[in-house]
Formats: structure tokens, sequence, C-alpha cells
């Protein structure tokens, strides 16, 4: 898998390339990335990226030609590389506040794919020219204001990353997290560690009794209780796609009428 970012801060994606799971899972081969900064695609002496929209307002807006010009340059060492499948072309992918939010069910996805161009706006937009030319989808994090494509990015690069096959150990595994098939769309239970009682307030005794199948009903009661307090909306999913058992029903009916 290979992700090529277009981005005029390159060393912001040191993190996800060299730390952490995703830097362990870089340094074993399973994914690498390469950037491109628009600036080198500029022929200018101030190597301008950026210029004033038409229209007037407020900012600044990036120009099409250079970030034209680095996906070119990606697409083109994409193909030198054998990065995607013969006749293929990676998608085109811009983090932007109007693209679609990313989700679990979208890293997944991804993580399936042979990796993306992922564009990185900065300023108040991008010259929607380069757009229309170019991009075959946008991806938002959410309804919030980020300075720049570069974090949404990371986000999404981590969140595919992780679920690559041989990127997590067994203690990390991806099949029990929150949002997944086994939680069911439940928010996991609490976790616990040594010592087994920390100032004066000890691990819950389900843990600590070496039967499983108490220790999995308590789980479920607790990821059950944080995920009604929480998350009702999870709930409601969870119970609309049928994933609640008569037992889980019992167990938040008995909760929402205890005083
Ligand atoms: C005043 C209008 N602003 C739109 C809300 C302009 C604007 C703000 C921030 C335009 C671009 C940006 C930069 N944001 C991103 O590049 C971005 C983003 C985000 O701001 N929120 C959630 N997800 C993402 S992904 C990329």
């Amino acid at each position: 898998m290979r992700f090529d970012l277009i981005t005029l801060f390159p060393p912001m994606f040191a993190a996800v390339r060299d730390l952490g799971i995703t830097g362990r899972a870089h340094a074993h081969g399973l994914w690498s990335l390469v950037t491109w900064n628009p600036r080198d695609f500029t022929h200018d002496l101030h190597r301008t990226v950026d210029d004033r929209p038409y229209g007037g307002g407020p900012g600044m807006v990036m120009m099409a030609e250079p970030l034209a010009q680095a996906v070119e340059a990606a697409r083109l060492a994409r193909l030198e590389a054998g990065a995607d499948a013969e006749g293929a072309s990676a998608p085109v992918v811009l983090l932007s506040p109007v693209g679609h939010v990313h989700t679990q069910a979208a890293a997944q996805a991804w993580s399936q794919g042979t990796g993306a161009i992922l564009i990185c706006g900065r300023y108040e937009g991008v010259d929607q020219r380069f757009i229309d030319r170019y991009v075959t989808q946008q991806v938002s994090l959410g309804d919030f204001v980020l300075s720049g494509g570069e974090l949404g990015a990371m986000v999404l690069l981590d969140s595919v990353v992780r679920l690559l096959p041989g990127a997590l150990h067994d203690a990390e595994s991806a099949v029990q997290d929150s949002f997944s098939p086994t939680l069911d769309g439940l928010l996991d239970s609490p976790h616990y560690t040594r010592p087994e009682v920390w100032r004066e307030d000890p691990v819950p005794a389900p843990l600590l009794s070496g039967h499983h199948a108490h220790i999995a009903a308590w789980r479920r009661e607790r990821s059950l209780a944080l995920t009604a307090t929480h998350r009702p909306d999870l709930i409601e999913a969870a119970r609309d796609s049928g994933r609640l058992s008569a037992g889980d029903e019992r167990l938040l009916h008995d909760r929402s009428h205890k005083s």
C-alpha cells in the first residue's frame, strides 16, 4: 500500500511514518509514504502556491497549477513503482470540510486497497478547477475547523494502516476495537492493570475471578452501561441492526429503572 501526500508541510508526516504502530508497519514494509511539495512545482522566483480569491473575500486560495503538477508527478511515480493494479489509477482524495465524514467502515474499505494520492489544502481553500479536474473524492474528519488538510490525512492514514495484516501485535488486536464487530458497535469496557489496589481503589472483582464467562458478562454489562451513558445513539444503532441480545436488553432495562 502506497500513499502519495501533496502537502506544503512534508515534515509533519514523519510522525505517522516513523512512530508507533504505523511507524513499525512502515519499517516492516507494509506501506510506504512519499511527499510532494507543490512549492517544488512552481516556476517563479517566490515559489508562489497561493493567490487572492477572485470576487474578493478573506484569505488566500491554493493555485491549481502547482497542485496539478504535483499530482501528475505522483501518478508517474506510482506507475513506475507498480503501486496500483495494472491499468488502475489511484484515487485522488482531497481532505476537506466539504467531504464525507471518515468512519471505521471507510477505514476498513481503504485497508483493502492499494493506497491513494492525498491532497492537503491550506489557506481558505483550493481552486475549484483543480478539484473538478483531478479530485475523485473528498474526506472530512467531522464538523470542526482545522488549519489545513495534513492532520486530516494523518488521521486517515493512522486509521487505515493499523488495519493492515501484520500491523498490530496480538495484544493490540484490531478485532476488539470500539466499533468493531465483536463489540457490536458498543464502546469498549474499562481497562485495569497492576497494582490490584491503587490508592485504596481496587480492580473490579470479576476481572480477578479467573472465570472467563463471568469476566465476559461483566465486560458486556460495562460496555452497555458506558455506551448508554455516553453514546445512546450507538445503543439505538446496535438495536436497530439486531446486535443486542435479550440479555443485553434486560441489562439496559434494569439499569434505566434503578433509582
Ligand atoms: C470560513 C470557511 N471555512 C470552512 C469551514 C474555510 C476553511 C476552513 C478550514 C477551509 C479550509 C480549512 C482547512 N480544513 C481542512 O483542510 C480540513 C478539515 C477541516 O477543517 N475539518 C474537518 N476535516 C477536515 S479535512 C481537511
